[in-house]
């Protein structure tokens, strides 16, 4: 039986789809609440084809709880956030995961870490913790590191088709889980050494954060000499070695804003490149902020509390809002003490911040200046109710004469 630890967005879709694929699966979590959503057959978020999985998962048998089992293998799948001031990955609750498997887990277990997590890590809090709890690693317990890979929004297609990267000690131990996961990935699985896989996650999203990076420092240029940044950035594309990210107003999500700063804070006299990515894409929300009081000087408009925000989640058509742009744009007009802006995203039930709206009809209706901060299909759908606004558009996606760019 293999027990996961942590049910939030990669440890939920991991368990079901192993338990879907004939595993016997128990997932544990310490939010009771959240254990009661799912033994009721609801998912905690939306993604596409999740609720379908879960529904297959409890028909073929998964159980969940807030204890920890006693089994042979573990997978853990809990937050590995940074240290805002060190930039240091935070392995608080990884180590305290691993010391609560220590407690219960038999001679000869396997520990799979999931979490991201930077190079060394488990090297220096993970083993630690496990010989501390008088465990011989490599003998009374053998350690993996897998770190997961899949796209919010394609989660489920991707945990089938991505391939997969698994870290460990001994390689009968990484044959073993790789065979774990084929029950349901059809990628290739590579089975390396533990450091190795904790670097290449954390490389696979540094290189996607610093290309960003870059569509976004293209875009400030652009901006400061009245360029087209998407014709640009087409027509460079069109080179057979060339292609270019797009440039937006910010990065989110727990990942690509996250995972890089780690190596800032590793490697801080080395990652120089990274910094400066991390820091631009950073920068992207207090340059929207910058683009609204130009177009509201050019336009004539006085009123902030007559701008609205379309989209707060990270990205389009998820109900993700961690280190949304949106919410970091507002943090800083707060800080500026401009706050009115009116918010409204579809993905977005529940009241998150002041001035949200829960009708795009009644958003439209307050505002003058549309910000759209998020490419929701839902706006996509609906471009012709934008006519009469002033559209500020951070994706390129509103073709109406007149729209502003970043
Ligand atoms: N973004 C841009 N311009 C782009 C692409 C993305 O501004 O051209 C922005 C998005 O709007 C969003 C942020 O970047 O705010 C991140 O979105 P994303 O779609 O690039 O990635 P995530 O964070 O949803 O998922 C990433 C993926 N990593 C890579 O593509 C290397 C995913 O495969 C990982 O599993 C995930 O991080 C993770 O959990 O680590």
């Amino acid at each position: 039986m293999v027990n996961v630890i942590g049910l939030g967005y990669i440890g939920l879709p991991t368990a079901l789809m192993l338990a879907a694929h004939g595993v016997a699966v128990t997932g544990t979590d310490c939010r009771k609440e959240l254990v009661d959503t799912l033994k009721a057959g609801k998912a905690a978020f939306q993604e596409n084809g999740l609720d379908e999985l879960l529904q297959n998962a409890l028909s073929a048998g998964i159980r969940f709880t807030t204890e920890y089992q006693a089994t042979d293998t573990y997978i853990i799948s809990v937050p590995t956030p940074y240290d805002k001031f060190s930039k240091k990955v935070d392995a608080g609750c990884v180590v305290a995961a691993v010391g609560d498997v220590a407690k219960i887990c038999p001679k000869g277990a396997t520990v799979v870490i999931e979490s991201t997590v930077s190079p060394g890590t488990i090297e220096k809090f993970v083993r630690p913790a496990l010989e501390e709890s008088g465990f011989v690693i490599g003998e009374d317990i053998h350690l993996v590191h897998a770190p997961e890979r899949i796209i919010p929004g394609n989660m489920i297609y991707e945990l089938i088709h991505n391939n997969r990267t698994i870290g460990a000690d001994e390689p009968e131990t990484g044959e073993r889980i790789k065979s774990l996961y084929a029950s349901f990935c059809r990628g290739e699985i590579v089975v390396t050494d533990i450091k190795t896989a904790e670097m290449t996650k954390v490389v696979e999203n540094t290189f996607r954060a610093v290309n960003i990076a870059f569509a976004n420092e293209l875009a400030k240029i652009c901006r400061h000499d009245n360029m087209d940044v998407y014709e640009i950035i087409r027509i460079c594309n069109m080179h057979p070695r060339v292609n270019i990210l797009q440039p937006g107003p910010g990065v989110g999500g727990h990942c690509i804003s996250v995972d890089p700063w780690f190596l800032v804070g590793d490697y801080p006299s080395l990652a120089k490149v990274i910094d400066e990515s991390m820091k631009t894409n950073d920068s992207m929300p207090d340059f929207v902020l910058n683009r609204v009081y130009e177009i509201m000087r050019e336009r004539g408009l006085t009123d902030l509390s007559r701008v609205g925000l379309y989209g707060l989640t990270y990205k389009e058509d998820v109900d993700d809002m961690r280190e949304s742009p949106t919410l970091q744009l507002l943090e800083s007009q707060e800080r500026h003490l401009a706050a009115g802006l009116k918010v409204y995203d579809p993905m977005v039930k529940k009241d998150v911040v002041r001035n949200q709206y829960h009708s795009l009809d009644k958003f439209l209706a307050a505002v003058d200046l549309v910000v759209i901060m998020v490419k929701h299909t839902e706006i996509r759908n609906n471009m012709d109710k934008l006519a009469d606004k002033v559209v500020l558009d951070c994706h390129n996606i509103c073709h109406l004469p007149g729209v502003y760019h970043i």
